[in-house]
């Protein structure tokens, strides 16, 4: 039987490799995604996830992060939390409750809280100076603060034919407090449907929730187009939409997985995601946008390297 698993950035690299021990093990497509997004939320040099993750314009870490399953629509989401360990554990507790499935700032810490989910101040020393550098940077420069983001989104199918899919973000650094992107947001950041598939999707929230692009790309998926086309389908098309409505579109990404474990990857920036399957090891690939097509080849050595030298370098 096959399982495979599809995850976006770089980052998720430590975290698939861990998750696809488990699926090769017999372990559920829900346990692997939540198990994934852990390491990387759990990781301080990946700043745009958990531990680490960038601040809003006051220097709080506010998280975002859901989790669904595709046997079920069960889904449990959280938005703008603070100070909890992993975001993503307790959208998965919260996909099975009844009601409330979706809590945002106070009221997703005070259930966290007495449902005895770990506290900890999430913000870094090394993300507070990124903060504090990016001030004199916007006051000087004159840059837009809203720069540097990524979230986690994993897709994943197990052996018994079961989905589920996972994101977790710290969304835009320099957001406003209470801003929720579209991480967290079901058929925006993320959608699964083991009967067809699942989708997770990355880059500027705002413009993603325009397009409601993870249903969007399942949605497709159901009509049995290759996961390849409907990625690219979904960002193209949408980002052309967006041009012609508003003039310009933010960076979109995307990663579908469908149920016989095929796979696609659209974007209109370069990209990097990872994928793993019972025949291929968890490998880094990057993505560029050609056209209307997204070409992919595996990342080198050297980007590989320079990528860890990158978030490791000191600060000065
Ligand atoms: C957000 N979509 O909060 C997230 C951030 C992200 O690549 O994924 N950036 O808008």
């Amino acid at each position: 039987m096959n399982w495979a698993i599809i995850a976006t950035w770089r980052m998720a690299l430590e975290g698939v490799s861990a998750a696809s021990e488990l699926l090769k093990s017999g372990g559920s497509a829900s346990d692997a995604v939540e198990t994934a997004v852990k390491m990387v939320e759990d990781y301080p040099l990946y700043k745009s996830v958990g531990y680490g993750g960038l601040p809003n314009e006051n220097c709080e870490v506010e998280l975002d992060a859901a989790f669904m399953d595709g046997d079920t629509f069960s889904i449990g989401a959280v938005g703008g939390i603070k100070d909890f360990k992993n975001p993503v554990s307790i959208a998965r507790k919260l996909s099975l409750e009844r009601f409330n499935i979706f809590l945002v700032g106070n009221g997703a810490e005070e259930y966290a809280h007495k449902n005895g989910f770990e506290r900890k101040n999430m913000l870094t020393d090394r993300a507070k100076r990124i903060y504090e550098k990016r001030i004199e940077e916007i006051k000087n420069k004159n840059l837009s603060p809203y720069d540097g983001h990524d979230t986690v989104g994993i897709v994943c199918l197990d052996i018994n034919k079961h989905m589920a899919v996972a994101t977790s973000t710290s969304g835009l650094f320099m957001k406003k407090r209470g801003r929720v992107g579209d991480s967290p947001i079901p058929g925006s950041g993320f959608y699964v449907d083991s009967l067809i598939g699942g989708a997770a999707a990355t880059g500027l929230g705002e413009d993603i929730m325009k397009g409601c692009l993870s249903y969007e790309a399942v949605r497709l998926m159901e009509n049995d187009i290759h996961p390849q086309d409907v990625a690219e389908k979904v960002i193209y098309e949408f980002s052309s939409k967006l041009i012609k409505k508003r003039g310009k579109a933010g960076a979109m990404s995307i990663v579908c997985l469908n149920n016989k474990g095929e796979w696609g990857v659209g974007t209109n920036v370069e990209f990097s995601f990872i994928f793993a399957n019972e025949k291929i090891e968890p490998k880094v690939y990057l993505a560029y946008p050609k056209g209307s097509s997204t070409i992919y080849t595996e990342a080198t050595k050297e980007w590989l390297d320079s990528y860890l030298k990158r978030i490791s370098a000191p600060l000065d």
